[in-house]
This record gives structure tokens, sequence and C-alpha cells, in this order.
């Protein structure tokens, strides 16, 4: 006879919709808020939740699935009958096959797979049951099963997902098992509590030097894991903090994985290769080194002790100043698998990161190309990593840049488990400050066929599918923090929502993840659906168009914070971000024929369309190629009035997100109104700052006008440096194209300062722009007359990465409908605070419409 597991089985007679789950001070629910449920549809689902098995994870699903409905949470209770009515049955499939054998044989599910199936029952005694259980009448159950534990976790979830998105319930027969069996994310935390390129923040594991004292923000984080599959995190930087693998840190650990378990989510730790020395003493870290062998072996075993199903480790080597096998003149494969034999009996894992490049390269050297790096380093170790090492790939050749093509390595390595990273944290696509939904970009790379074996594309090749390989999957550097709404922007989050849905089906489009995400966190209006999928969907495209097109990347300032413009920042130093605009042309070239040969790491198929400059696609010509900037694209505009054009049309699109936005004032929570619009308003702003920043730098080098003569041409625009001033002084700012004209003012103080000039042009209703500098050394006021009459005051009070003027910390300031007669004064005075001069750059006065 099969052994059953026995139930929990609870039967409860009423549904109170209504209350928030798990609602805890500080936390938002994000899409676990189930406001939905609370229609009529939910109200005819049964009342009864039966759980076959004990497990740690079931009793969450269960309990998840109870409160979410509004049921007390199940009680546990010994018996094996099926209640006799109605209910939801929860259960692996070896624990309920036994008790529905009408299911037949096998389930059609594996992995961490679950089957949501409804069965309906004539009334008979159930299998096993007591004969007191047995009535005779007819009921319909609600089946969870999972393939093993977290399949019916996620079952579950699944199935309230449907119920919130207001979809039938009633009958049915759903399968998924998910793509791949790595589906981790990783923070990049520091055991001071800070993150690193974290926006939301501080650390939710870490302060101090230790595990964070209350855990609740990370049960509440593992909850949200889960809900989208998630099935492993790595909780700190990877430029990883030697002292996590010391003794007396691994009961921290252990509390850390405890407060995952219930949800399936394995802890796993970042580690540095030169931890046999710095954290166990050893005289040398070389992975052939047998007492270096035995010391990851006996910290591994130690591990596991403490945490039974501790996931594994993540590791940065050889890359941006991390120690690495070099030193010793040994490979990546050497090292990871000196770690992965160790992990080996314990059924761990070792992502070994590909990022691995040098950031001392000449850039003098035509044919020196960081691009090149990954794959140079990591194809000809192909097969010679253990299979329990995954090497984890950054889904571009340089670093997440706001475009890269496809990462050439992910279609090199038939025989080596990998793994796609992608970040969820906007490092550089506007740091959580901007809307940048991210998964049209993630979905493009996934749909990419490396050709490498009929149609392949990469979803393909990291699910294991392609070369029939053992594990394989995703990660995503994720940095949510202590921030209420956990990435610091609202709608951030249906990018952390978007990458758990693809890493569990990368089949699903990036609108169908965009509608369900909303539903999931504001609910089924049509109309906030309609809006938010509106903003949602280009919002990639209009961040790109204003900052680096064509596959230039970012322009960024690469040596700062990776926020705001700083064209020349890429070029002339060693870390290879290069885009080599001169005068006469731009891009990088890595063609085979001429270029850094980069395009030879295809297969033959992408590469043939990479080489040929007429073929390649315009998204990423300069990515590719060197082209004069009369280059004439696909689009048959010039590669130069292409940059003009899609920065004014970014920075017109991104006023629209504003207009879209205010829209839901009242549909939607007011909290999560103001928090968007504010944000929304913000980068608004800073589109205008990117767009001239990036337009009067490309005009000045090439010399080329733009056609529309849109370029430099600012009537309504007045210099502060040309303003009539009293304290303030001019100040060049660094890079030039980061202020209006280069200059600005600043505010010696400590007295405050003015700067004034006359109204001369017709009487009228005027917008009025005031550009500032917001540094984040001080917190300056700014007071706005008109004659005598105060119409605004503000303070510098934001968070901007930088403490001097430039483009992260450019700000717009708007005051609508301002009444202006010919011949009065208008005056601003800048009170300077700390280290922060009150700095101005320009006022704007633009017509009502
Ligand atoms: C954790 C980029 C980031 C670094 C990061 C690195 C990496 O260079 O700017 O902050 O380091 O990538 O992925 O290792």
């Amino acid at each position: 006879m099969t052994r059953h597991s026995p139930p929990i089985a609870v039967a409860f007679c009423c549904i109170f919709l209504g209350s928030l789950v798990h609602a805890q001070p500080g936390a938002d629910q994000a899409w676990l808020r189930y406001q939905s449920l609370k229609t009529p549809a939910a109200g005819a689902l049964p009342h009864a939740i039966a759980v076959f098995g004990r497990g740690e994870v079931l009793r969450a699903a269960a309990k998840e699935l109870a409160d979410a409905l509004g049921h007390p949470a199940p009680s546990g209770g010994p018996g094996a009958a099926l209640p006799d009515h109605d209910a939801f049955v929860l259960g692996r499939w070896q624990d309920l096959q036994p008790r529905f054998r009408e299911l037949g044989r096998a389930p059609g599910i594996s992995g961490d797979g679950f089957w949501l199936k409804t069965v309906r029952r004539a009334g008979s005694r159930p299998l096993g049951g007591s004969k007191a259980s047995w009535r005779g009448g007819p009921r319909k159950y609600w089946l969870v099963i999972g393939a093993d534990e977290p399949g019916v976790l996620y079952g579950t979830f699944a199935l309230l997902a449907r119920i919130a998105e207001g979809l039938d319930v009633s009958t049915l027969d759903d399968r998924e098992t998910p793509s791949a069996p790595i589906r981790w994310v990783n923070q990049w935390d520091n055991l001071d509590g800070s993150i690193e390129r974290g926006y939301a923040g501080r650390s939710i594991f870490f302060d101090n030097g230790s595990v964070a004292n209350d855990l609740t923000r990370v049960k509440e984080y593992a909850r949200l894991l889960a809900s989208i599959g998630i099935n492993g995190c790595a909780i700190n930087n990877v430029n990883a903090d030697p002292r996590l693998l010391q003794p007396e840190y691994l009961p921290q650990l252990a509390r850390v994985a405890a407060a995952f378990r219930a949800w399936g989510v394995r802890l796993a730790i970042s580690v540095d290769l030169s931890s046999p020395m710095s954290a166990g003493g050893l005289k040398t870290f070389d992975p052939l080194d047998p007492q270096v062998k035995a010391w990851w072996q006996n910290t591994v075993d130690v591990m596991y002790r403490l945490i039974p199903d501790f996931g594994g480790f993540v590791m940065k080597a050889d890359s941006e100043g991390r120690s690495g096998p070099s030193k010793y003149g040994r490979t990546a494969a050497d090292a990871a698998n000196v770690i992965a034999r160790a992990l080996r009996p314990h059924h761990g894992v070792m992502l070994y990161r590909a990022f691995v490049y040098n950031h001392h390269l000449d850039w003098r050297d035509p044919k020196a190309d960081r691009a090149k790096a990954a794959f140079d380093y990591f194809h000809p170790l192909d097969g010679k990593f253990l299979d329990n090492v995954v090497v984890q790939v950054k889904h571009g050749p340089i670093d997440f840049q706001v475009r890269e093509p496809v990462s050439p390595l992910l279609g090199a390595m038939a025989h080596t488990n990998q793994a796609i990273e992608v970040q969820v944290t906007q490092e550089y696509t506007g740091q959580q400050r901007q809307l940048v939904y991210l998964v049209p970009m993630w979905k493009e790379v996934l749909d990419f066929d490396v050709h490498v074996d009929g149609v392949t594309p990469v979803k393909r090749v990291v699910s294991g599918q392609v070369w029939k390989r053992p594990l394989g999957g995703y990660a995503a550097v994720v940095n949510v923090g202590l921030d209420r709404f956990w990435l610091g922007h609202p709608l951030a989050m249906a990018n952390l929502y978007g990458y758990g849905r693809l890493a569990w089906n990368p089949d699903l489009s990036a609108d169908e993840i965009a509608k369900e995400w909303t539903r999931l966190t504001f609910g089924n209006d049509p109309q906030v659906l309609d809006t938010v999928s509106r903003m949602l969907l280009p919002s990639w495209r209009i961040y790109e168009n204003y900052t680096g097109p064509l596959g230039l990347q970012t322009l960024t300032d690469i040596t700062g914070p990776h926020y705001g413009p700083g064209i020349e920042s890429s070029e002339n130093n060693g870390w290879g971000q290069w885009h080599r605009a001169d005068r006469k042309g731009v891009g990088m070239d890595r063609t085979v024929a001429t270029g850094t040969g980069f395009i030879g790491q295809y297969s033959p198929e992408v590469g043939r369309k990479y080489e040929s400059v007429k073929e390649c696609p315009d998204d990423l010509v300069l990515f590719l190629h060197h082209v004069p900037y009369t280059f004439v694209l696909h689009s048959g505009k010039t590669v130069i009035q292409y940059l003009y054009d899609s920065h004014y049309a970014g920075a017109e699109q991104a006023a629209t997100l504003v207009e879209e936005w205010k829209r839901l004032q009242g549909v939607i929570d007011d909290a999560r109104y103001a928090e968007v619009l504010r944000r929304q308003e913000y980068q608004a702003g800073h589109a205008i700052v990117w767009r001239d920043a990036v337009v009067n730098w490309f005009h000045r080098e090439s010399g080329i006008p733009d056609a529309q003569g849109r370029v430099g041409f600012h009537p309504n625009r007045m210099e502060a440096e040309g303003m009539q001033l009293s304290g303030y002084t001019p100040a060049d700012v660094t890079p030039w194209e980061t202020a209006s004209g280069g200059k600005a003012i600043a505010c010696a103080g400590p007295s405050p300062c003015s700067a004034s000039f006359e109204w001369d042009r017709p009487s009228g209703t005027y917008d009025l722009v005031v550009e500032y500098f917001d540094l984040n050394n001080g917190v300056s006021s700014f007071d706005l007359f008109v004659e005598d009459r105060r119409i605004d005051s503000w303070a510098a009070d934001d968070h901007l990465p930088s403490d001097k003027m430039n483009g992260h910390t450019s700000t717009r300031r708007t005051i609508a409908g301002v009444r202006l007669r010919r011949g009065e004064v208008l005056k601003i005075v800048g009170h300077p605070q700390g280290g922060e001069p009150a700095p101005l750059d320009y006022v704007e006065i633009v017509p009502r419409p």
C-alpha cells in the first residue's frame, strides 16, 4: 500500500474578503495585494483547504491561500480523509495521485512544476477515508498538484493570480513546468548595509557588519520571489566580503536561510576566491593546492551542517580588481571546480560569472575590445567545468547598457551549463528615477536566435535544452532595499515581476506580463490597465531615445555613478566602453574585416548579418561599426540627424508619461499615485538635460547642423550667468555639455545671493522653468519672485548621486501658469547650505499653449 502523508484538512465556514495579507508596517505588498479577490467570483470558491503533506513549504502554500481568500489560517490535524464537500486540495503528485486515481499515472509536469486541476466526485467513500467522513453528495475539488513541494507553492500562487485577474477558475486543467532549474536573484548587498548599485534604500539583509536582527522584510521578499517562481537568492555583493565565510558568520546565514525556507527560496552567497587566505588564514588560495581544496571542502561541509538546503555560491573572479585564478596561472575552470567539487555531495551549485575582462585596456589599440573578453576567456574552457558549475553570463558583451547585442558566449558553450544574467536594478537605465520597463529588452535577448543548431533562441540555450545540459537558467541582479516600494519607483516592480515570469516561461510576451502585473498590482480597471501598459511598453525605447541610441551604449558617466550624461567619460581610458566619436564619425568597428574581430565570435549566420554595415540593424549599427555622421540608416535618416531627432522625440515622449499618469489620479491608491507622479515629473525634466547634453556634444563634434534647427536654439531661455547677479558668480560646469552654455552660477554664501532679469516680452501667462543643480552635500533653497510677489519656494533636497554641478544633479522646477507683465523683474534668491552653493543654470519662460 502506498504510504500517504497525513493531511492537514480544515474546513472553513465563511469567506471574509477584504483584508490585505501579511500587512506589515513599511512593506508594500506589490503584486500580492489581492485587491481583486474582493469580487463575487472569488466568493463562489470553496471554503475548505486540505493539504496532504507536512512540509514547511506546503504549510506556507496553504496559509497563503487561506489568507488571500480571507479564511483563518489552516490548522494542522491528523486524519486522511478528503473533505466531503467542495475544497481546495494541495499536495505533491505522489501524495495526491493515490487519492485521485482518475488523474492517471503521469502528471505531465516535472521540476518545480504544478498542475491545477478541477475534479468532480459523484460521491463515494474516499480512499482511506473513515466511514464517518462519507456523505455521498457530489463535490468538486480544486487540486493544486506539485511535482515537488515548491511546485505546490507555485501552483497556489498561480491559482491566486488567476482569481485576482478575474479569470474563470471554475474548471481548471493547467500544467506548467518552469523553463529552467536555476531561477535565482542576486543582491549586491554589503555587510555594512549599503548596496552596490542599489537605488532603494539600505539592505534588508545586513546592518553594521552583521545579518540584520529583524528579518521581517527578508521573509516578505522571499514570499514575493516565490510568487514568481524564484528559487534561489545570493544575498551579498559579488565583490564579496570574505568575512561571510568565517565560522562565526555561518549561524547568521542560517537565520537568513530559515527566513527563506518556507518560500522555497534557497540561500546562496557570493564568495571571493581568496577566501582560503583571507577568511581561512592559509598562505595561498591556488585552487589546485591540496590545502586549499581541503579548506573549501571543510567550509562547505560545515555550511551544510547548519544549512542543509544551502543553494550554492556565486563567484566574481579576475574582474575589476577581484582576486582570481590567474594569480597562480590557473583557469576559471580550476577555480570553479575546486568549489563545485566540495558542493557536489550536497547538491549545491557554483555560479561562476563570465564578467571577466581587463579594465586597463589600451584605448589607442584599434584591435583592443572589452566586448570580446568573455568569449575569449571562457570559450576555450568549454567542457572543462564540472556538471554542478553554471557559467553566469551577462546578457550583453559589455555591461547592461541601454542596448547591446546578445553576448556571443551564450551561443558558444555546448558542453557547459549557462545562466543568463540580467539587471533588474537599473544601473545604466535611470536608477529607478526613470521609468524603464526592461522586459521587452530581455525578450529580445531571449528570443534572439544564435543559430548554433537549427533554430536556437537564447532561451533554449540557457534552459539547457539545446545541448541537453543538466543545469542552466537565470540570474538577475535585483537590489531591493528597505524602501517601502522595494525598488524605489513603484512601477519598477514590473521588472522584478517580469524577470521571474520570464525565467519561468520565456515564451510569455512583454505585453502579457505588463498586463498581468498591472492587474495584480492595481486591480482590473480597464482604464488603469490601458494607461499603465501604454506607459510601460514604450518606456525602454523612450529612455534609449534620449540617452544612447543606435547602439552607442548609454552615454552616461561611466567612471562615476552611471546616471546622468557624460559623453566623453567612455573614451581615452582602459574601461573599454568606447564609442569612438570624433569629428568625422562615430561607432566601434568590431568587424572581422577591418575592426576588432568581435563579430567573428558569433555563428556564421549572425556574423554575416552584423559584419555588413548594410544589413546590420540600425539599433546596433554604432555598437558594431564606425561610420561617418552622414551614413544613411535603414530609416533613411543620416546618423547625425537620427541622433538629433531621437533625443527630441525621447524628451517629448518622457513628458507624455506624466500626462498619462495624471489620468489615474483618484483611480488608484494615493500613495502609489503620488510616488510615481513625482518620479515621472522628475524624469521629464531630466530627459531634457540628457537631450541637450547629447545633441550639443554631437553638434559641436560633428559641426553638422540639425536640419530642424533645434540644437542650440533656445529662444525662451535666460542663462543664469547672463542675469543681474548679486553675490552669485559664474562657474564652469564639467562636463560642459551638462549645463546650458557650459556655465552656471554658484553662491559662496553664507548670505543668500540673487539673480534677476527684466521681462521684456509681451504680458501674458507663462510656465516658468528653473534649471538648478541639486547636489548631495547640502540642502540649498530657492525663492522665486516677480517684483515683490513670491511665487514659489523650494528646497534642493533630493539625493542625487553627486556633489558637483553636472548631468547627475541638473534638475528642473516648473511653476505653471504665472502672470507676467512686460517690464516686471524676476528674481531668484538662492540660500546655500552645507557644501551646496544654490547653483542655477537657466530660467526658461514658455508661453502657455
Ligand atoms: C558588482 C559593473 C558595475 C559594478 C559591478 C560589476 C559586476 O561594472 O558597475 O558595480 O560590481 O558590474 O557586475 O560585477
